[in-house]
């Protein structure tokens, strides 16, 4: 699937932008069954039924909806990355295939998928919001050296909604310091501005990037949300990656609590094996 040429440019660059890797089909159910998620929970929290192929308005209500009720937002959030659809989509054979044709002659999967809702309307402080510095996924990843995390939009994106930004050639320089290794693992020394490249996006264009590869979020100035997905393998046959035990950093285990007292009543049991 990939030429000799653009190979070589991953290893050079660290990154590689495949234009229409994959039809606007596969990603489009993937980004509306998100966004019916969100839509069923909009309607129990603000009463409102929104239709979700109505940007602006389904994006308003988005919004409205982190203000109304940010725990219910944040679990609606999680929930969509465990959709069925995201799920086959990182296993599927275009993506394998090109991550095999990278260099991962065994790859596994680094941590599940993951879906983005990037604006700064989803912000807690209109500031920090789910908007990285710059930083290297393999801080947090820790997996083998050679790494590879697939970044793409479900919507056009560039500059200006804030597509990622990278650093073309950074992953040769290794590990840079930064004081975490979790999602606050901001790289510690200043970057000039001007090494960034900024990505663009068609719906179906995907970046493939070394996890050790520089790189932030790019500044969303839209009123719209820009939603992405980011899928992170790891090759089994990498020495240092065998060696090290095959670390697992991600961290996925169930509260200590209920989340909603007192319930299930059997009752509400019974009905359901009624
Ligand atoms: O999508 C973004 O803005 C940042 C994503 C990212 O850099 C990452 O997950 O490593």
């Amino acid at each position: 699937m990939l030429t000799s040429a653009q190979i070589e440019q991953y290893k050079e660059q660290g990154f590689l932008l495949l234009k229409g890797v994959l039809p606007k089909e596969v990603i489009e159910p993937i980004y509306r069954e998100a966004r019916a998620i969100f839509a069923k929970q909009i309607e129990r929290v603000l009463g409102q039924k929104v239709d979700i192929d109505d940007r602006d308005a389904f994006e308003a209500a988005m919004f409205a909806f982190f203000e109304a009720d940010f725990n219910a937002f944040s679990s609606t959030g999680k929930t969509v990355q465990h959709t069925i659809a995201l799920h086959k989509l990182g296993v599927s054979d275009e993506i394998i295939d090109a991550i095999k044709a990278l260099g991962l002659t065994e790859p596994v999967i680094a941590v599940r998928p993951s879906m983005q809702f990037n604006s700064r309307f989803l912000s807690k402080d209109g500031n920090t919001y789910w908007r990285l510095g710059a930083h290297q996924d393999w801080r947090n990843g820790q997996g083998s050296l050679d790494s590879v995390v697939v970044w793409f939009p479900m919507v056009p994106a560039g500059e200006e909604i804030g597509a990622l930004q990278v650093i073309p050639g950074s992953h040769r320089d290794g590990l840079m310091q930064a004081d975490a290794a979790g999602y606050a693992g901001v790289i510690g020394e200043e970057i000039d501005d001007s090494r960034y490249v900024q990505t663009e996006y068609e719906v179906g264009d995907m970046l493939f990037f070394s996890a050790l590869l520089v790189h932030r979020s790019g500044n969303n100035v839209t009123r719209n949300i820009r939603w992405s997905v980011q899928l992170r393998y790891n090759n089994l046959a990498e020495p240092t990656f065998i060696e090290r035990g095959y670390p697992m950093p991600y961290i996925y285990r169930p509260q200590d609590e209920l989340i909603t007292p007192d319930f299930p009543t059997s009752e509400q049991i019974r009905e359901v094996y009624a």
